[in-house]
């Protein structure tokens, strides 16, 4: 079975968690933040060269980086697909995912450090509002993309994944997405609804 490293509130996990949901894959996790693990277990650094989380053995199989992970999950266990056949629309959904982890997931994992992180005397009002302010327009750029679509790439996909579990954690970093989003509003939704957003909530 597949051994997943990861922990309850890390969004990267979660987005391994989705597409494990969505395939059916059973899994077993292992959690890095409990108080008996050795974050120097050379099982684990051996999927994981920097100690981070999502991490994943599959038999022979060592790997981390979130999306490599979902990646070789769609080639190992291609039944309910999460990406289109054609290597040209993956490469753009690859480079999508790539560009939005700088101007979306980077800044949310900031402001997760500005707001949760930080002992409360050292954070800095500047630059949360700063985060919030980039964190809208990478958002207003998704719901452009998002217009007369349900998904980002049309069918839902790695790419739907990649963001997820980082806009639904913005409430808790005193944001959302804007009310005028209305397509990103009703992605998010959409999203929810789909039984693989509260099996990946574990
Ligand atoms: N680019 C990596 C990011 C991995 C990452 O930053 N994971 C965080 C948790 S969400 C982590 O392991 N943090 C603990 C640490 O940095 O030691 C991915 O997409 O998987």
């Amino acid at each position: 079975m597949i051994r997943l490293y990861c922990f309850p509130r890390s969004g990267n996990s979660r987005e391994v968690k989705l597409a494990l949901a969505e395939k059916n894959i059973p899994f077993e996790a292992v959690d890095v933040h409990q108080k008996d693990f050795n974050k120097e277990d050379p099982e684990f650094r051996k999927a994981s060269l920097q100690g981070k989380v999502p991490a994943i053995i599959d038999g022979d199989v060592y790997m981390s980086e979130a999306y490599a992970i979902n990646e070789y999950l769609e080639k190992k266990y291609p039944e309910k697909p999460l990406l289109p056949k054609d290597e040209t629309t993956r490469a753009k959904i690859r480079e999508w995912v790539a560009l939005y982890d700088k101007r979306l997931v980077l800044r949310i994992g900031l402001l997760v450090i500005e707001c949760l992180l930080k002992p409360k005397d050292q954070q800095k009002e500047e630059t949360k509002t700063k985060l919030r302010g980039e964190i809208a327009s990478g958002m207003k750029e998704v719901d452009a993309l998002l217009a007369g679509k349900d998904y980002i790439f049309g069918d839902y996909s790695l790419a739907d994944i990649a963001i997820t579990p980082h806009i639904a954690a913005l409430p808790i970093l005193g944001t959302a997405i804007p009310a005028d989003l209305k397509n990103m509003t009703a992605w998010l939704t959409r999203i929810q609804t789909r039984p693989s957003f509260q099996k990946s909530a574990l």
